[in-house]
């Protein structure tokens, strides 16, 4: 029976590039995340930053207004919470307010801070590859080294376990992440998907993100090269994600969790017989 568990994306923000502005109040992102636990969501990621391509930062206190409450209300109602957040400060709060996992896109880099509240608390710290804000990621997406993509982002990504270490963060509570999309193109994210052996090799629990990107718009495109809009790359995604779990790893982040639910339960069926 696969074990891979399954993160509910729950974006309090008015801009994310799948689901952005749908749940952008505390009170609709709560509701939100009732309905992926009702879906059978394992672990809810609750962010209040857009990482899309070309995004502006939200001020500290937007952040902390927009995660904090909805943490408390969900974590009150019996749900693991995680904090998608590059901030110290963010992650303090949202750790106090009753998460257990900080997932920090950045992997430390943005504040390396971060490392010490996370490992002050008990928390799990996913540690994704990263190489700069939304602003410019697009210009960082250049692999050229021996080993390719797979190669760089595996160096880059124990640099941060460095990191994670010297702060005083075990193994035991990393999970590692490659990013996809993060100052990737749509090559590299196969690339990397196709190796993530390399990255299991490290010995840490994986999680990754393919839900709904642009590489899957991209894969999808109409005949005259217009990418599949957001809405309708589910297919795709629920493809990614029992691919996924048959290579066993630890978590999918996903925004249509009862679809991948339904494919991980088949999934089990499978294996079962
Ligand atoms: N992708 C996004 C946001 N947070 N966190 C992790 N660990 N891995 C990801 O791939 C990831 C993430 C961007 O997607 P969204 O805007 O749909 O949330």
């Amino acid at each position: 029976m696969t074990s891979t568990l399954l993160m509910g994306v729950v974006n309090v923000t008015p801009d994310s590039f799948s689901d952005g502005g749908r749940w952008a109040t505390p009170d609709a992102a709560v509701e939100h995340g009732r309905r992926l636990l009702a879906d059978g969501a394992d672990i809810l990621d609750v962010g209040g930053e857009s990482t899309r391509p070309g995004a502006t930062r939200p001020l500290v206190e937007e952040e902390l207004g927009r995660v904090v409450p909805v943490i408390r209300e969900l974590v009150a109602e019996g749900a693991r919470v995680s904090v998608d957040t590059m901030r110290a400060e963010v992650a303090e709060e949202a750790l106090t307010a009753g998460a257990t996992i900080v997932n920090d896109v950045s992997g430390g880099l943005a504040d390396p801070r971060i490392l010490e509240v996370v490992a002050a608390s008990d928390a799990t710290y996913v540690c994704m590859h990263w190489r700069g804000h939304s602003d410019r990621m697009q210009d960082l997406a250049a692999y050229d080294v021996p080993g390719g993509v797979v190669a760089a982002v595996r160096d880059e990504l124990c640099a941060r376990i460095d990191d994670a270490h010297a702060a005083g963060i075990p193994d035991e509570r990393i999970v590692l992440d490659p990013g996809l999309g993060f100052a990737k193109k749509a090559r590299h994210n196969w690339t990397l998907l196709r190796g993530l052996s390399v990255f299991a090799s490290l010995g840490f629990p994986l999680l990754v993100g393919p839900s709904r990107k642009s590489f899957l718009g991209t894969l999808l495109a109409g005949a005259d090269g217009t990418p599949r809009p957001v809405d309708d790359r589910e297919a795709a995604t629920i493809a990614l994600t029992v691919l996924l779990a048959q290579q066993r790893v630890w978590g999918v982040r996903v925004h249509d969790v009862r679809a991948s639910r339904d494919a991980l339960l088949t999934l089990d069926r499978w294996e079962q017989t």
